[in-house]
Parts: structure tokens; sequence; C-alpha cells
């Protein structure tokens, strides 16, 4: 970073305060990683200037025989890891990747049949506000109040009434085992298409510590940073028959020139997500989750279907702090540096910015290579805070015990001196 410090002070000196909030927080964002060293340098690489619209031996620009090579590699890599028939690795985030799958089947005006945001789902799954929700009539299937489970019974009910033309299955904050199988014939049979967005969970399909939707679903998203722990970007994987109309709406419908750094960066990131390591790295994803879990219920809070099969556990403050919302939870934990986010939860009956509900997950931490032990503790640090009669008055402690637990768990990257 020597030539970012001299170059451009006011930049560098912001990146080594986001290094050390890193390393003095603890990131329970269930989204959030800590991508390897290898991952960042491809990323900052030379392959940032270079433009090259188009495919693999199909460019619209000349000098791109390395950046060929580099998104074959990241091509072949997906497919190995994740047993696909097609990929594209264009998409520059998990919101593209699903566009690009709605403008490669989908007209205006067709009917899709989503999780909504609030039961889970994502912004990019027929929300209002998103271009999924505006341009496609859409209908909403969600989780039963009773279990917290995904309702499958009247998710097929409303297949067969509304007759989609696409569905789509996936979540953001849901703590279950999806079955996709069951998603994928339901749409089947119901003359519709199915895309599976594994954004969250896509580590745990790659390392087959969740069942995967590549043998049943026609379309598969994900981003590349979340459980996958690669760089911030998107990728697709469908079946043989799709792959023209897939890579059609990625370039040239919905974006120009790749982001042949990132490309790379994907690259790696499947590479290191085929070793050995990243399953044992995934296991421990998921025994932090259920000791996060565990320690949570413990100190008295209510968990959206109880528990968790997956790296996220969502806490539905209303239960026994009905005065609390996420905002407040959210901000005070943060004071501890306990970085979370609010969320919404099902059946939410606050705003979506304030919201009812704390999603809390496992896969940054246990990058740092922290464990159950750790997690336990961390339960209790939440319950310390915001169960206390003033939340403020253990702000102080729990920090201080939050700031010797991170200095045992350095992240794995060097400091830089500023
Ligand atoms: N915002 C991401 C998440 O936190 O789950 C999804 O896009």
């Amino acid at each position: 970073m020597k030539q970012l410090q001299k170059v451009d002070p006011e930049v560098f000196v912001a990146v080594c305060g986001e290094r050390k909030r890193q390393e003095e927080h603890l990131e329970l964002i269930a989204s959030e990683n800590f991508a390897s060293e290898a991952v960042l340098e491809a990323a900052g690489s030379v392959l940032t200037n270079k433009y090259a619209e188009g495919y693999p031996g199909h460019r619209y620009y000349g000098g791109c025989e390395f950046v060929d090579e580099v998104e074959q590699l990241a091509r072949d890599r997906a497919l190995q890891l994740f047993k696909a028939e097609h990929a594209n690795v264009q998409p520059h985030s998990g919101t593209q990747a699903n566009l690009a799958v709605y403008g490669a089947v989908l007209r205006p005006g067709d009917k899709i049949l989503t999780m909504s945001l609030v039961e889970g789902g994502h912004l990019t799954h027929g929300h209002s506000k998103n271009a999924s929700g505006m341009l496609y009539a859409v209908t909403h299937y969600g989780t039963d109040p009773a279990s917290g489970f995904i309702d499958y019974a009247a998710l097929e009910q409303l297949a067969q009434r509304e007759r989609p033309r696409l569905v789509t299955v996936g979540a953001s904050a849901h703590p279950r085992t999806i079955d996709f199988e069951r998603v994928a014939h339901i749409a089947h049979r119901n003359g519709a298409l199915v895309l599976a967005d594994i954004a969250h969970i896509a580590g745990l399909v790659a390392t087959g510590l969740h069942p995967s939707p590549v043998p049943y679903c026609d379309f598969v998203t994900s981003t590349t940073h979340k459980t996958l722990r690669g760089p911030r970007g998107g990728i697709i994987l469908c079946k043989k028959e799709f792959a023209k109309a897939v890579d059609g709406s990625v370039f040239p419908g919905n974006q120009g020139g790749p982001l042949m750094h990132i490309i790379a960066a994907k690259a790696v990131c499947f590479h290191e997500a085929l070793q050995p390591s990243f399953r044992t790295y995934q296991e421990l994803v998921l025994r932090n989750a259920h000791a996060l879990a565990n320690s949570l219920r413990r100190n008295g809070f209510h968990l959206v279907s109880g528990g968790t099969d997956n790296h996220l556990v969502l806490i539905d403050l209303r239960k026994n702090l009905p005065e609390m919302d996420g905002l407040r939870a959210q901000r005070l934990l943060e004071s501890a540096h306990i970085s979370t986010n609010r969320n919404t939860v099902p059946g939410e009956t606050r705003s979506s910015f304030a919201t009812s509900g704390l999603r809390l997950g496992t896969p940054a931490l246990s990058s740092r290579a922290m464990g159950e032990k750790e997690m336990e503790r961390i339960g209790d640090w939440i319950g310390e805070i915001l169960t206390a009669p003033i939340p403020e008055g253990n702000i102080s402690a729990v920090r201080d015990g939050v700031l010797a637990l991170c200095r045992r768990f350095p992240l794995p990257y060097p400091c830089y001196e500023i």
C-alpha cells in the first residue's frame, strides 16, 4: 500500500481505518467474510486495466489472450465445484445475476412466484422497489407462521393458481435447509422454470453440506463473497439449453465490459473452495452457528424457526424484548464492537428501517478460526447488553472482552502501517 499512502493519503487512511475496524470488531453480518490474500491480490491486479467485452475466444477487443485464460479457468472451476452444465462468471453482483436470468427467459409482465424480502427472500425476488418487482407480475409465497419453515404446501397452491413463468427459491435471511428438489418439482409440474438463488449458502452447497439445487433447477445464481469467501461478485449456473440465452442476457443484455480482475479473483476463490480444507471450514461455520443459536436461546432470545441448519440465525426481538427494535439492538451491539444487521422477520410489524429482528452469521468469525466456545461467549455478551434493564451500562465491559478476544484471533492479513 506504499503507493496509495504516497499518492492519496486520505483514501489510505480510510482503508487503514476499515482494516482496524475489521480487526477490532466481531463480524457477525451473515453475508460478510474475509477473502484470502490470494483473492485480494488477484482483485488488485493489472487485469483491472483490460477491456474484454464478449466471452473467451469471442471478444470485441484485441489482446485478450491472458484474460481468456483466466475466464476459462473460472468457468471450468465453477463447473467442477458445483457440477453444473454451464457457468457465466461475469455478473458484477448477485443482483445482476438474478436480473440477467430474468432477462433471459421473461418478458415484462410475465408472472413470477417468489419469496418476499420480509419473509427472508431478497430484494431482487420481486420487491416493489426493485426492477424485478416493477417489470414482472409478482406473487409471493412465504414461511409457515407456526414453524418458521418455508410453507411448501402454500407455494404449491400458488403455483397451481397463478401458473407463473418462473419460480424463484433462495433466501438472504432464512435459517433452515431449503428443499430445492421439491420446489423444482412443483415449478415444473405447473409449467414454470425455476431459479435457485444460493447467494448465502453457496459455500455449504459447494462442499455438500447443504443439498444442491443444481441437478433440479434450470438456473442457479450466487454471489461469490459470502460463505464462498471470494471477491464481491456474482455467478450464474444453468442447464445447457439456457446457456446462450443467459450469456446474451449478461452481455450485451445487462452488462458491458466484464471485471476481469474480479473474474480472476473468482477463479482463485473456486480453486480454494475445491480444496479439502474448505469443507473443514464450512463444517466449522455450521458448528459455530449451532453454538451461537444455543447460547442465544439460553439467554432468552426467540429464534425464527427455533434454531438453524445453516450459517445464520435470525432473532425475533418481539418475543422477549417487545420494546427493542432491530435498529436499536444493532446500534447497541455496534457500540460494543459486535457487528450485526437488523432484519425484518416473518410477520414483521415494524418498518423495514426499524425492523423487529437481528440477523447473525458465523462465516466471518469462522474464517478467523474462532470456535464454539467463542460463539457461546458471544451469545452471552449479546444477552448481557440487550436484555439488561439499562443496556448502555454493560457496553464498556463487553467491549473490553470483545477487544481481548479479537486480539487472540487476528485477521488473516498483514497490518497496514500509517
Ligand atoms: N444485502 C445482502 C445480504 O446482506 O444478505 C443481500 O444482498
